[in-house]
């Protein structure tokens, strides 16, 4: 009897208390939240394309390979000249061109080789004459073989510009001699003087070798020189035939 009256109070407290609570909630938050949030809805539709950003800085990926050439595009249309330019450096000299006209000058200087040639020419043709030679000292004795008078033999020494030869000592003389086997013309003379023996340049002679009794100039026509076999000299007539030696001095 006694405990049911407690349980009865306290319910009734129990119940005030709760009234009171459910009041001071309805006047101190809105309904929505304070209900049980829901579940997710589904994603919306996708937005407009935004503006276009600012191009980016080069990547620094590896460089693709290069594409082949275009095609080639429509010609343009001709430009205005441009001023002419300064002259540029002389170039190198270019190959020996083909050989020009021939000219006065030209023909003048040929002609004179060819001149200068035949008479070189000449003179080995005369050079060949004169088959023999000997050397004594700085003078060269050469001999053609032939056999001429006295004017003969000069002429035909002056063609080597030679003169007939003239031994100036023994040694010489001996050269002369062992060379010739013929009577040898000398080129020593008294055709200006009688008895005076000079050579072709007109100079008095120092070395003779006469043989004995010579010059004797017999029947007055006796006015040239020749050597004889045996070395010895003698004077005879400058139209006989004897053989013709020249001498060349270096
Ligand atoms: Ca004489
Ligand atoms: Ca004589």
């Amino acid at each position: 009897m006694f405990l049911f009256p407690s349980l009865l109070l306290l319910g009734v407290v129990t119940a005030s208390y709760a009234e009171s609570i459910i009041e001071g909630a309805q006047s101190a938050c809105p309904v929505i939240a304070c209900s049980s949030p829901g579940l997710n809805g589904l994603p919306g539709k996708d937005g407009r394309d935004g503006t276009k950003g600012e191009k980016g800085e080069p990547g620094q990926g590896l460089r693709g390979l290069q594409g082949p050439p275009g095609k080639v595009g429509p010609a343009g249309s001709p430009g205005i000249p441009g001023s002419k330019g300064e002259e540029g450096p002389k170039g190198a000299v270019g190959p020996k061109g083909d050989p020009g006209e021939r000219v006065e000058s030209d023909t003048r200087e040929i002609d004179a080789k060819i001149s200068a040639l035949e008479s070189e020419l000449r003179s080995l043709k005369r050079w060949m004459l004169f088959f023999r030679s000997e050397q004594v000292g700085k003078k060269f004795f050469v001999s053609s073989g032939r056999k001429t008078n006295f004017d003969e033999a000069k002429t035909l020494c002056s063609l080597i510009q030679a003169s007939v030869a003239t031994p100036r000592n023994a040694e010489e003389n001996r050269v002369l001699q062992s060379m010739t086997k013929d009577i040898t013309y000398l080129g020593i003379t008294d055709k200006r003087i009688e008895g005076q023996f000079e050579d072709l340049r007109g100079m008095i002679v120092h070395y003779t070798n006469w043989a004995a009794g010579e010059p004797n100039n017999m029947d007055f026509k006796e006015h040239c020189v020749v050597l004889l076999l045996d070395g010895m000299w003698n004077d005879i007539p400058c139209s006989d035939t004897f053989l013709a030696v020249c001498e060349l001095s270096q």
